[in-house]
């Protein structure tokens, strides 16, 4: 039986964001503002609020633009890099096209190398992540970086940052992460208080913010009537709702044919561990240490990414979640040619085993061919646990 999750009218405007959002990013070039197009988790976002910059997500979420990218790029590339490119080189991301400057990170391969042929369309900053958390010089290289991100923008903007101004970003985006994680704990109930499409699409409208207090402000309203409405008898979700997590790649360009299928099949994803879920949200900057560019270093550095090596810290969060959702069975989404999440596989594998919940590892594209297929298998998933 089909799930209803449409959001109720009055949050509609949250699945807007995106679209709201590019002609925001026009007005707010004409008003002489600054805008910088990012892409990665690993971002310290605080640098660019402190600089009077905003920072708007980049990555690719269609196939749209993957024939354009793949003038340029291998056809066997991963769809959220070759998406990512194929926006930039059509000019069809207005994001893109009014950013003033792009800041990537040093992560997987291929996303690297990509950076370097965007910078051939736009001014491309690229930060240097160290490969792994354990080394001990990792923590000074990678606060070396953060510093020299924000000696980037001083010089680019011709402006001063000050470590007030820093250190009121991270407060700022120290609340903005708890509210997210309120958001994300209204599922730790049984029954679940809101389908995730329904969150998801709340959550990514920070993606887009041009005003973040109101739009946090909004977000808070949706959180406190989802709660009220809990209380009322209101229940969107079924109490024999099979408890779904999904880990892996970054899905926003295959949230449908995933979480939408999984949800239309019976199940209610609980929590997305990855980085358009909780990922982003966990761990605090420690807003009052004394040296605060190695308190966002450290922040950071906890990021649970297949790109380090080792990466205990993500098999410590599906440790943490799975308990602490009370999930019933562990989706692991990859997208295609994502070497580091589908190598890693084998340790969520191993983990999940371990921890006796069920585990489904399904490798996909941008493309909508296989989503008949993907159905089926989330429906067999779903009867079995
Ligand atoms: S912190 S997950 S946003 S790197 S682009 S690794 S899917 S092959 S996105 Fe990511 Fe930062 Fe990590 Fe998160 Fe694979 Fe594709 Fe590479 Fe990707």
């Amino acid at each position: 039986m089909e799930n209803n999750f449409d959001l109720p009218e009055k949050f509609e405007e949250f699945s807007e964001a995106r679209r709201n959002g590019f002609i925001k990013a026009k007005e707010l070039k004409e008003r002489g503002g600054r805008l910088a197009g990012i892409f990665c988790t690993y971002t310290p976002v605080e640098i660019f609020d402190a600089a009077n910059v905003i920072p708007v997500s980049l990555c690719g979420m269609s196939d749209e633009t993957i024939p354009a990218a793949e003038v340029n790029l291998p056809k066997n590339l991963c769809p959220l890099i070759k998406s990512s490119y194929g926006f930039a080189v059509s000019d069809k991301c207005p994001y893109t096209y009014f950013s003033d400057i792009i800041v990537g990170e040093t992560t997987c391969d291929g996303k690297k190398k990509m950076y370097e042929m965007l910078g051939e369309l736009k001014d491309t900053y690229i930060l240097h992540l160290p490969q792994g958390v354990d080394r001990p010089y990792a923590l000074s290289m990678w606060k070396s970086e953060i510093i020299l991100l924000k000696e980037k923008l001083e010089k680019k903007f011709n402006i001063k940052i000050t470590e007030d101004d820093l250190r009121k970003a991270c407060e700022d985006r120290n609340r903005e992460r708890e509210i997210k994680i309120r958001l994300f704990e209204l599922n730790k109930s049984t029954p679940p208080k809101s389908f995730y499409m329904n969150l998801h699409k709340v959550v990514d409208s920070l993606n887009f913010s041009f005003n973040r207090s109101e739009d946090l402000k909004k977000i808070e309203e949706v959180i406190n009537k989802i709660e009220d409405d809990f209380n009322n008898g209101i229940r969107p979700v079924k109490e024999s709702a099979k408890r779904i997590m999904i880990t892996g790649c970054p899905i926003s360009g295959v949230l449908d044919k995933t979480v939408g299928e999984i949800e239309k099949n019976g199940g209610c994803v609980v929590i997305m561990d990855n980085c358009n879920g909780i990922k982003s949200a966990r761990n605090m900057i420690d807003e009052n240490a004394n040296d605060i560019y190695e308190a966002i270093a450290k922040r950071y550095m906890q990021v649970a990414c297949a790109v380090m090596t080792p990466n205990d810290n993500r098999m410590n969060q599906i440790r943490e979640l799975v308990s602490e959702y009370k999930v019933d069975g562990v989706v692991d989404v990859v997208l295609q040619s994502c070497h580091p999440f589908d190598v890693e596989k084998y340790k969520v594998s191993k983990l999940c085993k371990e921890l006796n919940v069920p585990y489904l590892p399904i490798e996909t594209d941008y493309s909508k061919t296989d989503v008949g297929q993907l159905s089926t298998r989330f429906e067999a998933f779903l009867e079995m646990l």
